[in-house]
């Protein structure tokens, strides 16, 4: 028989400790049963989808210009409103194509934080990145830092709406056009974004659009650039088509970009979804800016001004060790342990990579040095539940009292 009064003392006990518990970490919480990622694809209904397989396999027609295409190639231009759209593959074999056909060459002013395929647009064609600092609220490239860095072999500055938040776009311009540069944008974060009402893309000589299936908007894979100069809509078409221009001719050394009709199909099922992205994308921001408004040492980068339309694609925080108690590494781990896999975009910067190691750098980019350590985006998605999200938060407070 179990001695009653050491059974009494057992409950007592656990009582205690339930309530230091409680009193310190508050309800336990659980580990989420299936990983949450960064982000998830958005999937339109299967039944759409299989239709418009259907439509693909009567026309016998899978890639190089297909009706599917065509018709996705013409809905993009409504909504960015203008004629010179051109589609590819991906989004860094459009960025490389587009350097090309704008004939880049020798420098190229750009930042080290971005996703490193930026970069690699540049070195595939030859240029040398000159790397200099991002501003501190929303990463972009610093215009003030710029014009130091423009030597006589600059020929353009490629910047990057990371994120989704706009460059300096008035600053940046002004600076292009007073030493004759030409100004590209990788919006490869930005499609859906507006400024005083106008698409994204409208601002600078051209912007490419990523479509990865990592992307707020996605068609798979695929990309896209837009560009002023109408006169550039052939030299595109070229290049990512071999250089043909008919069946006999071939009008320079093109390559293989094309955009396939698998791709063009899920392009145009998901466009009819913009919006609602975009708002599940937004509810989920305001959700975090809430419940993370007091935890010291969580900063969010400032709230957008009314004239911009943001999309939403990226929830990023930057974490100060100090306030917090926790390093950014240390929370993306522990965020780990509950089965949340947060990403640290962008770090390493792109100037620690092996590969970009050795290019010289005159700026010292120690605000993006400084934001490389701190950054960290939390998921979201339009998949993400509410009550997810609740869960993410509460980790996160919870880790900044030290569990
Ligand atoms: N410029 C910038 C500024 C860019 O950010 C990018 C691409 C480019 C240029 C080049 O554009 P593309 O050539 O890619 O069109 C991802 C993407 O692969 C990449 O497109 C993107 N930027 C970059 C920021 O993110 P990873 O290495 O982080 O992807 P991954 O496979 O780790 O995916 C992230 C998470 O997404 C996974 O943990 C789970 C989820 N996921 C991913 C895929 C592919 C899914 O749930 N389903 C999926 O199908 O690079």
């Amino acid at each position: 028989m179990v001695n009653q009064e050491s059974q009494f003392a057992t409950a007592q006990g656990s009582v205690a400790f339930l309530l230091v518990y409680t009193k310190y970490f508050g309800i336990m919480i659980k580990p989420f049963k299936k990983p949450i990622f960064v982000t998830r694809p958005f999937l339109p209904p299967i039944e759409e989808f299989s239709a418009g397989l259907q439509e693909i396999w009567d026309n016998q027609w899978l890639t190089n210009e297909g009706p599917v295409l065509q018709r996705f190639s013409r809905q993009l231009s409504q909504q960015c409103d203008t004629d010179n759209v051109c589609l590819f593959t991906n989004g860094t074999l459009a960025l490389q194509i587009g350097l090309q056909g704008l004939g880049i060459t020798g420098e190229v002013i750009t930042t080290p934080f971005t996703f490193v395929a930026t970069t690699h647009a540049l070195y595939w064609n030859k240029i040398r990145p000159v790397f200099v600092d991002i501003e501190p609220d929303y990463y972009t490239l610093d215009p003030d830092k710029v014009e130091a860095a423009i030597t006589p072999w600059t020929t353009a500055i490629l910047a990057v709406h990371v994120f989704g938040y706009p460059c300096k776009l008035d600053e940046l311009a002004d600076i292009a056009r007073r030493h004759n540069l030409k100004l590209i944008y990788d919006a490869a974060h930005a499609f859906g974004v507006t400024v005083d009402g106008k698409q994204i893309s409208h601002f600078g000589d051209m912007s490419m659009f990523s479509f990865h299936a990592t992307k707020l908007y996605h068609s798979l894979e695929g990309g896209m650039l837009i560009f002023q100069d109408d006169g550039l809509k052939s030299t595109f078409d070229y290049l990512k088509n071999f250089g043909f221009k008919n069946e006999v001719e071939v009008v320079m050394p093109g390559t293989n970009a094309k955009m396939n009709e698998m791709q063009a199909l899920m392009g145009i099922l998901v466009l009819k979804h913009l919006d609602d992205l975009i708002e599940k994308g937004r509810v989920i921001e305001a959700m975090y800016r809430e419940r993370l408004a007091e935890v010291p040492g969580i900063h969010f980068p400032p709230e957008l001004t009314a004239n911009i339309r943001y999309n939403y694609a990226y929830m990023p925080i930057e974490v100060n060790e100090k306030e917090f108690g926790m390093s950014r590494d240390m929370l993306y781990e522990k965020l780990r342990e509950y089965n949340v896999f947060a990403r640290k975009y962008f770090y390493p910067l792109v100037t620690d990579f092996a590969c970009y190691k050795n290019v010289q750098t005159r700026d010292s980019l120690t605000v993006a040095n400084g934001v490389a350590d701190r950054i960290l985006c939390l998921p979201t998605y339009y998949d993400l539940a509410i009550d997810s999200i609740e869960r993410i938060c509460e980790i996160i407070i919870k880790s900044s009292s030290g569990i």
